[in-house]
This record gives structure tokens, C-alpha cells and sequence, in this order.
């Protein structure tokens, strides 16, 4: 029989740190409140739980490495929105926050998750924020409380 290492959700005694961009707070607010919601049904207390504020997308990766450097989070929920207008600004902006926020978590090895919104409309942001296609926030919380699990389980590969 194969071993399988997966996470739990479990996050009683587990710290978390979200970093989340002003720009668009109309939907970032919404996301925010989805991933406490979820981090709380979890089992994380409050008092576990910081804030980062950022003023826009493109600054999340700076934000979550200095957070992630410090070493004192379990994991890094980083929440946006980039929405496409009339520019190609909108292909800079999500690319960079894509890339940094990938490269902050293979580079220090803290689950750093990807919890922004990239997309064509206002309509479809405000569909991903809580209303009929979910909450990105919530279910990002729910991908970091999984891999901070899944951190622990793999210590005994
Ligand atoms: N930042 C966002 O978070 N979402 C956007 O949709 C966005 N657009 O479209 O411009 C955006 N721009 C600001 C950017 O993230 C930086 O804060 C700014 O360029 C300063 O570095």
C-alpha cells in the first residue's frame, strides 16, 4: 500500500499572516472576511491572525517576504484583485504579483498562497468575492490551513 501525506484542517494553535492589497477594497474586504471566517472554523483563534496592508497587487510579494522572513506564521494568505481595464496594466500587475508570490514561497519554504482575484470584469471579481461563484478569500484560507498540515506531515517523509 502507497503512504499518501496530505493535510488536515486543523489550525488550533497555528499562526497566520494575510496580506491583502487596498486597491479594489470593495471586493479585498470581502475576501479578507471569507478567509477569517474560514481560518476561525478551523480552529485558529484571533489573536493568531495578522494583517498586512498593502496598497496595491504589485506590493504583495514584497509585504509577504518580509513577513515570511521574520519566520513567524505558519503561512501567508495573500489576497487581491487585479481587473482587466483598457491598458495592458493589468497583465504587469498580475504577472508580477503571480511571480513574486510564488518565488517568496519557494524561497523560503512557508506556504505562501495565491489568493488574488485576475479577472476581465468587475462582475466576475464580485462573483469570486462572496457571492455566486464563492469566496476566493475563504477558499485560499482553506488552501493555507492544508499545506501548513501538509508541511508537518511531510516532516516524516
Ligand atoms: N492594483 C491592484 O491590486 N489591482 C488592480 O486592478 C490594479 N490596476 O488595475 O491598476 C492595481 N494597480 C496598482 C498596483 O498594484 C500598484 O499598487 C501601483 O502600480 C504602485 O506600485
Amino acid at each position: 500500500m502507497p503512504k499518501i501525506y496530505e493535510g488536515g484542517f486543523q489550525a488550533q494553535g497555528k499562526k497566520f499572516a494575510i496580506v491583502t492589497s487596498r486597491f479594489n477594497d470593495f471586493i479585498t474586504a470581502k475576501l479578507v472576511d471569507g478567509a477569517l471566517d474560514a481560518l476561525v472554523r478551523c480552529g485558529c483563534s484571533d489573536a493568531d491572525i495578522d494583517i498586512v496592508k498593502v496598497p496595491g497587487a504589485f506590493e504583495i510579494p514584497m509585504a509577504a517576504k518580509k513577513v515570511a522572513e521574520k519566520r513567524k506564521h505558519d503561512a501567508i494568505i495573500c489576497l487581491g484583485a487585479v481587473i482587466r481595464g483598457a491598458t495592458p496594466h493589468f497583465e504587469y500587475v498580475s504577472g508580477e504579483a503571480t511571480k513574486g508570490i510564488a518565488m517568496v514561497s519557494l524561497e523560503t519554504g512557508v506556504p505562501v498562497i495565491f489568493g488574488i482575484l485576475t479577472t476581465d470584469t468587475i462582475e466576475q471579481a464580485i462573483e469570486r468575492a462572496g457571492t455566486k461563484a464563492g469566496n476566493k478569500g475563504f477558499s485560499s484560507a482553506m488552501d493555507a490551513v492544508e499545506m501548513v498540515n501538509l508541511t508537518s506531515a511531510l516532516e516524516d517523509l
